[in-house]
């Protein structure tokens, strides 16, 4: 393993280490796939609380989950929403928001205005329009959001509340919350996580004398920004930055991890696009955002192996964890075994890997550790094949065959059901 090292080092030090992202238009901002209109809805029906308080705001189910063709919120999202693990003291997602929070108080000496119950039900206007997503961009589609009905979704993206409290006046702010995307199933991602957003505006007085225009002073007050944050939080862990792109910030950038033998995204950020500050009124002032996946932090800060372990109500892991603690390093209290089944098909022009997904976590929930692409083949005929290997496993205790099985089974009849492929 390479030494450990800042990612200022690496800037500073070594500027070819910058990794120019091959990565091609909005591949950093949501998934890339086929826009997917067909809608399905698992058959299995999960009891959540029927009336939720959401920032203020009461919702039941059906205001969530509807049988008509403009929504695909499945009932296993319904049942994490409200949820707010991150409002949790003593669990890994709020010990992190509140040493963040920390983190801000003591270095912006408390001017940064703080939101973490904002409701995540939000209008297509706030998360996309707000934030200059282009009309024809995939994040919009069926297969990535999650739609309540035609102009309602829940948020993807914590920047949703950008637009809104910038027009309402405030200049520094974070806000938290927990996000939803229809997204592949492995260790490091979940259909719905926790984000933090940070906003900071500037007044031409800030960089008239720094010799510097606007963006580029902004853009290196947020790198040394993230950086003490990533030294606070971390102290000494490999890291790298590199170039992005974000609809909504021009120049964009990522912050890498090395974790688990593999670089792992942890936040995206760059300039605020002038247009969104003109819109709120701010028209001689230049601001950085970023957004941090609260999740992958808090992986990397207590050792956490997978993320579906932070929705875990087993005392082993919750009782691992206390308020204000930050030196914690999770024990995995045991490694029961995976199982892994195969499923091949024929796929169609519509088939997408979310709606795959989709199924499998409808029907096995949380014992759905990853879902991965193993063989893809076009015959003579251009029909194409696809296999996916799914690992099956739980982190509380070891499955039976027979249960197994049984979700395989469950898996396949969606599958071909659903999703209109034939199997092979
Ligand atoms: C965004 O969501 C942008 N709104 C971030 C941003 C804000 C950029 C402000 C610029 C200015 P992205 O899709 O890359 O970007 O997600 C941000 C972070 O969320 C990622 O770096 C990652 O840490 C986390 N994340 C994304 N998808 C998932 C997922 N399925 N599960 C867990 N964490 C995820
Ligand atoms: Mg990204």
């Amino acid at each position: 393993m390479a030494a450990l090292t800042f990612a200022h080092n690496i800037l500073l030090s070594n500027p070819s280490f910058l990794r120019h992202s091959t990565k091609t238009g909005f591949t950093t901002f949501f998934s890339v796939s086929s826009p997917y209109l067909r809608r399905y809805k698992s058959t299995q029906t999960l009891v959540a609380s029927s009336v939720l308080e959401l920032g203020g705001v009461k919702i039941s189910k059906q205001d969530v989950v509807r049988d008509e063709p403009t929504n695909n919120v499945p009932d296993l999202i319904f049942t994490k929403l409200g949820l707010q693990l991150h409002r949790r003291d003593n669990h890994p997602l709020g010990i992190l928001k509140n040493a963040i929070y920390e983190y801000f108080d003591t270095n912006y000496n408390n001017q940064f205005h703080k939101f973490d119950d904002l409701c995540p039900i939000v209008t297509i206007k706030e998360n996309f329009d707000d934030v200059l997503v282009p009309a024809d961009h995939v994040s919009r589609s069926f297969n990535d959001t999650y739609y309540i009905d035609a102009g309602t979704v829940l948020r993807c993206h914590t920047s949703a509340h950008q637009a809104d409290l910038l027009r309402k006046g405030y200049a520094n702010f974070l806000v938290t919350g927990d996000v939803y995307r229809r997204d592949s199933i492995d260790s490091t991602h979940y259909p719905v996580f926790h984000q933090m957003e940070g906003v900071r505006v500037f007044n031409p007085s800030d960089w008239n004398d720094s010799g510097m225009d606007g963006t580029l002073y902004a853009a290196n007050d947020l790198k040394a920004c993230l950086e003490g944050l990533a030294r606070h939080l971390f102290g000494a862990v490999e890291m790298r930055w590199v170039d992005s792109y974000f609809p909504f910030t021009n120049p964009s950038f990522e912050l890498e991890i090395y974790f688990q033998e593999k670089w792992l995204e942890v936040l995206g950020c760059g300039v605020m696009e002038q247009e969104i500050l003109n819109r709120g009124g701010k028209t001689d002032n230049v601001a950085w955002a970023f957004g941090l996946g609260l999740e992958r932090l808090a992986m990397v800060l207590f050792d956490i192996p997978d993320i579906r372990l932070f929705w875990s109500t087993d005392k082993r892991f919750v009782s691992q964890f206390t308020k204000g603690q930050l030196g914690i390093k999770f024990k995995p209290f045991s490694k029961y075994p995976p199982c892994y089944k195969d499923v091949s098909f024929w796929i169609n022009d519509s088939f997408s890997e979310n709606n795959l997904c989709e199924i499998v976590r409808g029907i096995a929930g949380d014992l759905a550790e990853e879902v991965q692409l193993i063989d893809n083949f076009t015959n003579k005929k251009g029909m194409t094949s696809h296999c996916y290997r799914i690992t099956y496993r739980s982190m509380e205790r070891s499955l039976t065959d027979e249960e197994i099985n049984e979700l395989q089974w469950n898996v396949r009849d969606q599958v071909q059901s659903q999703l209109n492929v034939v199997m092979r």
